[in-house]
């Protein structure tokens, strides 16, 4: 077992981005295995859930555009994703197989209607909390891990963002997956390093 300054955060590991889901991420549902297996290591585990109201402003449905296509949104651009992660859909749940009983805390983000939520930290405006830094400083909880879906967005906006809050943080690649759309990985993997990242 880790220190009980080490949390494991898995990031939106739902139905609706693995294989024949809304949003489905290649490959999302074989990292589930090693997942579950990695939280024996930790004192704490903590799932994120993407969770979003029907007609979300992310959705490309909501602006009758085309899934993938970009938007400008008062805080800036925003992809605009096929209809995802609906509150209380099937596929906003977890993946089945996912060990969710390890769970200490699980935090939901993108329920908001006007902003999108990649990061567990801050909606999309990179001012609104959500109340995860709080949670993880009064555990005493310093250095994060962090695996899931989809390394390109939520992992990564996730990552930066505890990084730039002073947390130490881990990515496993090898436990997340891509949506890699316009080189959209190859970014990530640039500004992850940039705020301070490693890749484990
Ligand atoms: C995500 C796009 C839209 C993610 C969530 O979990 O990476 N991507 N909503
Ligand atoms: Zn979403």
């Amino acid at each position: 077992m880790r220190a009980a300054n080490q949390a494991l955060i898995v990031i939106d590991l739902q139905s609706d981005f693995c294989p024949g889901g809304a949003l489905a991420v290649g490959e999302g549902d074989q990292i589930v295995p090693g997942i579950n297996h990695l939280m024996q290591e930790f004192p704490a585990v903590i799932l994120t859930q993407d969770w979003h109201p029907a007609g979300h402003s992310s959705f490309a449905s909501s602006h009758g555009a085309e899934p993938f296509s970009m938007t400008e949104m008062p805080y800036g651009p925003q992809v605009l994703w096929p209809d995802h992660c609906i509150q209380g859909s099937e596929g906003a749940a977890f993946h089945p197989d996912l060990n969710t009983d390890r769970a200490d805390m699980v935090i939901r983000k993108g329920y908001n209607p006007a902003i999108d939520s990649y990061s567990a930290f801050f909606e999309n405006d990179h001012a609104t909390p959500t109340g995860l830094e709080g949670y993880l400083r009064t555990r005493g909880i310093d250095t994060l891990t962090m695996v899931g879906l989809a390394t390109d967005f939520c992992v990564n906006y996730s990552a930066v963002d505890a990084a730039r809050l002073g947390f130490t943080v881990l990515v496993d690649p090898n436990l997340c997956r891509a949506i890699d759309m316009h080189g959209s990985l190859a970014a990530a993997r640039d500004l992850m390093t940039g705020a301070g990242v490693t890749f484990v």
